[in-house]
Parts: C-alpha cells; sequence; structure tokens
C-alpha cells in the first residue's frame, strides 16, 4: 500500500523561465512552497520536466527530496517511469504521474511496486474510470480551465465536467479513489471550483436513497506556485483556499448543505418570508449594481428605486472591485456585450464579487442565439460563482448544453429532441413542463446555484436542485415593453442582497425585533420573493383603470412595484393574496 497523502495542494514543478521567473530555480522554488514543513500547506509534489534528460532528473529528484521528506509530502516524477525506478531505489522519490500516451498503469506498478504511487491524468469519463480500474492511486482531472502552462492540454472539462467524472467514479466502485484537478486553478478561484465540482446526488424519491457523493480532494497547481513572488505564501493561501471551501462554498450566501435524501418537489416562499425580505429591502436599500445594455439601463434604474435598491448602472469592470465592498452590494450581469471587452469587464466585475462574497445574478440575454454569444456564456461561466442564473428556456437550455461534455450533450440532444437555434432574445418553446423541471433542476444541481426559467409558469430551482417553485403570476403586458425581462433580474439582485443582510442581522443578533430564530432566509426564497413582487405588481398594474396599453403599463408597475413593497415594510401583505 503506498502511503496515505493529503491531496489539498498538489504543487507540480515547471522550468520554463516564463512561469519560474529570472534567476530561480525549480528547487529554490520547492524549497520556498515547503519552507515551513510544519505547516504542511503542500501535501504532494511532482517534478514535470518535459525537455530533461535523465540523469539531470535524478539530481533534481534527489535535491527536492531533502525538501519534501521533511514535510511529509511525497515526491512524484512526471512521465518517466524509469527515471522513478531509479529515484525509489536511491529513496528519493516515491512514484510517478502518468499522462494517457504513458507506460500503462499495470506496467508501471511491475516496475514500481505496490508502495509506489501511481497517478493517472484523465480528462473524459472513460480515461477517469480505466485508470481506476487499473489500479492508479489518484487522478488528476482537467483540464478545468484553459491554461498556457501546458500546452498540449487536451480538453477544457470546467467544473461540470469534473463533477461528470466524480459521478462516473462513484458509479463504477471508485468513489474511494482521491482526486485532484488540474488546469488554470489559482487562490482565487480553487474555493469555488471545488465546491462546484462536487458530485453530491439527491435521491430520486422519497422511497430511494441517494447514491454516495463524492469531492474532489484538492487542487493540483503550477503556475499558482511556480510562478508566486513568494511560493510559501501562495501555498499558504491555497491551503486556506481549499480549507474553506471544505466547510463553506464560495460566497457569504452559500453555506455547506446536509445530505438530502428526500426531494421536495414543490416549494413556495411563505407571506411571512417574502415580508420579512421586502422589510429588509425597504430597511436597508441594497446597492443593486447592473452591468447592462443601454436599452435597459433607464427602466432597471426605476425599477430598482421602486423596490428600494440604490441603482448603479456601471459597466466598467475595474469598478467593481469598489462596488462589491460596499455592504449589501450585489451585482446583475445582463449578457448584453458579447464583444472581449465586454467579456473582460464582466470576468473582472465577477471575480471582485466573489471575493467580497456578494451575490451576482446572471442573465444569459440571447444565450443561445449566435456563436459568439454562446462563447460569451462560457467565458462568464468560467469566471466564477453565479449565485442566481435567470434566463427563457432558450437561454437557460443553452446555458445547460453548454456546461455538458460531450458523451452527455450528445445523449441529452436526442433526449430533449434537436436544440432549436435560438432567435433574437424571445426564448424557444419547445419544451413541455415536466422537461422545463428537469432543466432547471439539472442546471441548478450542477452549477449548485438557485436557477429562474422565465415563462407564462416560471420555474425556479433551488442550488441543489432539490426545491423547484412553479410561479404563475405576472402580466402578458410585460412582454410589449423593453427591459422588463432584464428588470426582473435587477429585482432579484435587490432581494438576495436583502436576505443577506438579514441573515447578517439575525446573525449578529440586532434585529431588535424577536425574529431570531425565524424561517432560514436562503437565496432561494429571497428569489421567490423578488418575483412574487415582480409579477403581483405586474399584474395589478395591467388592469388599473388608467393602464390603456404598454405606454400608461409602465407607470403604473413602477407604483406598484413601490407601492407593494412600502405595504410590505408596513406589515400588510394583503396585495399578495
Ligand atoms: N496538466 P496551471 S493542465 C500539468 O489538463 C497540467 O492534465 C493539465 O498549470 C491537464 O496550474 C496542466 O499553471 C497545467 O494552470 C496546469
Ligand atoms: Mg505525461
Amino acid at each position: 500500500m503506498p502511503p496515505s497523502v493529503d491531496y489539498s495542494v498538489y504543487l507540480v514543478t515547471d522550468s520554463t523561465p516564463a512561469i519560474l521567473g529570472p534567476g530561480r530555480t525549480v528547487v529554490d522554488v520547492v524549497g520556498a512552497a515547503l519552507a515551513e514543513p510544519e505547516k504542511k500547506h503542500v501535501g504532494i509534489v511532482q517534478l514535470r520536466e518535459k525537455d530533461t534528460d535523465a540523469r539531470t532528473m535524478l539530481e533534481n529528484l534527489k535535491a527536492l527530496h531533502a525538501f519534501t521528506a521533511p514535510a511529509g509530502a511525497p515526491l512524484v516524477v512526471n512521465d518517466r517511469v524509469d527515471v522513478a525506478v531509479v529515484a525509489m531505489a536511491r529513496g528519493h522519490c516515491e512514484g510517478v504521474h502518468l499522462g494517457q500516451d504513458d507506460i500503462d498503469v499495470a506496467t508501471a506498478r511491475k516496475l514500481l511496486g505496490a508502495e509506489a504511487i501511481i497517478g493517472v491524468s484523465a480528462s473524459t469519463i472513460d480515461e477517469a474510470v480505466t485508470a481506476c480500474r487499473d489500479g492508479a492511486d489518484y487522478l488528476g482531472l482537467g483540464s478545468v480551465f484553459p491554461t498556457t502552462t501546458k500546452t498540449n492540454a487536451k480538453h477544457l472539462v470546467g467544473t461540470p465536467g469534473i463533477q461528470r467524472m466524480l459521478q462516473a467514479m462513484v458509479e463504477a466502485g471508485f468513489g474511494h479513489i482521491p482526486t485532484v484537478c488540474i488546469g488554470g486553478i489559482q487562490t482565487s478561484n480553487a474555493r469555488r471550483v471545488l465546491f462546484q465540482s462536487g458530485y453530491r446526488p439527491v435521491a430520486a424519491s422519497a422511497e430511494t436513497t441517494a447514491p454516495p457523493a463524492k469531492e474532489l480532494d484538492g487542487v493540483a497547481v503550477v503556475s499558482a506556485i511556480m510562478a508566486a513572488a513568494d511560493p510559501g505564501a501562495a501555498a499558504a493561501a491555497l491551503a486556506e483556499q481549499v480549507r474553506l471551501s471544505k466547510t463553506q462554498g464560495p460566497t457569504d450566501f452559500y453555506r455547506a448543505l446536509p445530505p438530502c435524501s428526500v426531494q421536495a418537489r414543490s416549494a413556495q416562499a411563505s407571506p411571512a418570508s417574502v415580508q420579512r425580505i421586502l422589510q429588509a429591502l425597504h430597511e436597508t436599500t441594497p446597492l443593486s449594481h447592473n452591468m447592462t445594455n443601454l436599452v435597459v439601463q433607464n427602466i432597471a434604474a426605476n425599477v430598482a428605486l421602486a423596490v428600494g435598491a440604490s441603482p448603479i448602472m456601471a459597466n466598467s469592470g475595474d469598478e467593481a472591485a469598489d462596488l462589491a465592498r460596499l455592504p449589501g452590494s450585489s451585482l446583475v450581469i445582463n449578457m448584453g456585450s458579447a464583444t472581449p471587452e465586454g467579456i473582460a469587464n464582466y470576468s473582472k466585475a465577477i471575480a471582485a464579487y466573489n471575493a467580497a462574497g456578494r451575490p451576482i445574478i446572471f442573465d444569459p440575454v440571447g444565450a443561445g442565439a449566435t456563436a459568439t454569444r454562446r462563447a460569451a456564456v462560457r467565458a462568464i461561466m468560467a469566471s466564477g460563482y453565479l449565485d442566481v442564473i435567470k434566463g427563457n428556456e432558450g437561454e437557460i437550455q443553452t446555458v445547460y448544453l453548454s456546461g455538458l461534455c460531450d458523451e452527455d450533450r450528445a445523449r441529452e440532444t436526442a433526449e430533449a429532441g434537436p436544440l432549436q437555434q435560438q432567435r433574437g432574445v424571445d426564448g424557444g418553446n419547445a419544451l413541455d413542463a415536466a422537461a422545463r423541471r428537469r432543466l432547471v433542476s439539472r442546471l441548478a444541481a450542477r452549477e449548485k446555484c438557485v436557477v429562474v426559467l422565465t415563462g407564462a409558469i416560471d420555474y425556479v430551482s433551488d442550488s441543489r436542485g432539490v426545491r423547484v417553485a412553479e410561479v404563475a403570476d405576472g402580466h402578458p403586458i410585460l412582454g410589449e415593453v423593453t427591459g422588463t425581462g432584464c428588470c426582473l433580474g435587477t429585482v432579484l439582485s435587490a432581494t438576495v442582497a436583502a436576505a443577506a443582510n438579514l441573515r447578517r442581522a439575525d446573525k449578529e443578533g440586532n434585529t431588535g425585533d424577536g425574529e431570531q430564530g425565524a424561517e432560514e432566509i436562503d437565496t432561494f426564497t429571497a428569489v421567490l420573493a423578488g418575483m412574487a413582487l415582480y409579477e403581483r405588481a405586474a399584474a395589478r398594474a395591467a388592469v388599473m383603470p388608467s393602464v390603456s396599453g404598454p405606454g400608461t403599463f409602465v407607470p403604473a408597475f413602477l407604483d406598484e412595484l413601490s407601492r407593494c413593497r412600502r405595504a410590505a415594510a408596513a406589515n400588510d401583505m394583503s396585495w399578495l393574496a
């Protein structure tokens, strides 16, 4: 049996000058990363040299082992079973890491023995399961994101791809084999990547139990440590993010949830919780930061004011860091600008809000309409954790399909019928009610966020894909006014931020109204509260005597949003009846 290993932070070396920086050697950097062996920030090290001769590799292994051994971190060598045989015999290495075109695991095992650590890289379901069957001790799964470090990185799998490989491992009986992910992992995204990559199935019905869950054991990095100015500090920071991911998700809004064995098929927000959230919104005036298009800016800002939020329309990613730090702020990304510059701004803003632990609402406007927009969706999804994804059928379907691995995409496209090319920003109408429920629930479970599919009936899934609410309110006249779909995102940002303020106040015990211990106000409940306000206000406004069409509807709608919110703040929920 190979030794037990802490895979939380797995350091892979790289000696190319572009990564290492001037005047540094691999041994220097690994030495610095392991400078405080008792802290054990790095659990395992791999020497990865693509163009080095065997003798130099053996020398490097010897030098590295002087640092890895005192830290209790095994040292393995990339690709080269021959080098591993010699280095292991000399006591300078503990195993080998194999790619898909290297010597097979069984042969390596025969040459290296039962005590050797043998790891394998996998980027597909088949590769992962095969490596387990062949006797790998751990798997490196990736590439999660594009990386410039590995020039021949084949597959980009994203967090959904990692999750799918973990699922396949569980289903094939290899849930016990440790895994790390690799490719584009940095301190800034490690926590959310680990969180979103976890396979956490729920039971299909109340009579059955869920299959076992499987989480990644850690992250494998090259540049995050090898290119860091202070490799020791970088290793410590990564180790801290891995630790946090195991206890709490990527934002303040996401705590570790207990395993759930029963599917609650339907869910509604109680009037009491809607009232609490709207009251908090009224009292705390959260900032709603909208990155949105020009057509929508005016009405979205007015809607934000009407519901009691403080709007700022700012499309520059550079501003986001300051805005994200303001108390109670939240971000709406309305994908109006799918240009490279627009996407760079969204990515910066997502990183800033994730780092501050503040919520993000993503509205993938027209997601399926063009190849550019489909690519923009993938780039935005890869930029960070999005607390709520809201869109019409075509948009949500595009987001869902964009994260599937090739095997699953082929299967599910056949299952759901051929995908329609989306026209403009109008959603498709190909799916029946059951398929819509399934779509929101699967996307939510995969991305671990709340998903809203809008339509005559709206479907809302909680972030485990367990509770799915149907909201059948609103009015068709909303479709006759530009920007009303986008404004729902603005309202959701306000209620989700208000709910966060409420939880923070509850935690600090200063609500002053004896409400502590009241029903948990999560993001799902906050989204349902925002939808209740938005759709009831629209339905009420549409039948006002003053309203004779879309032009007169808009002012009446703003009035009703404001009136209902103020009524809720004054404990009057009669409008919701
Ligand atoms: N293997 P960085 S990606 C060595 O996909 C390696 O198997 C990969 O570098 C895989 O942490 C990769 O700097 C490079 O992104 C990872
Ligand atoms: Mg290899």
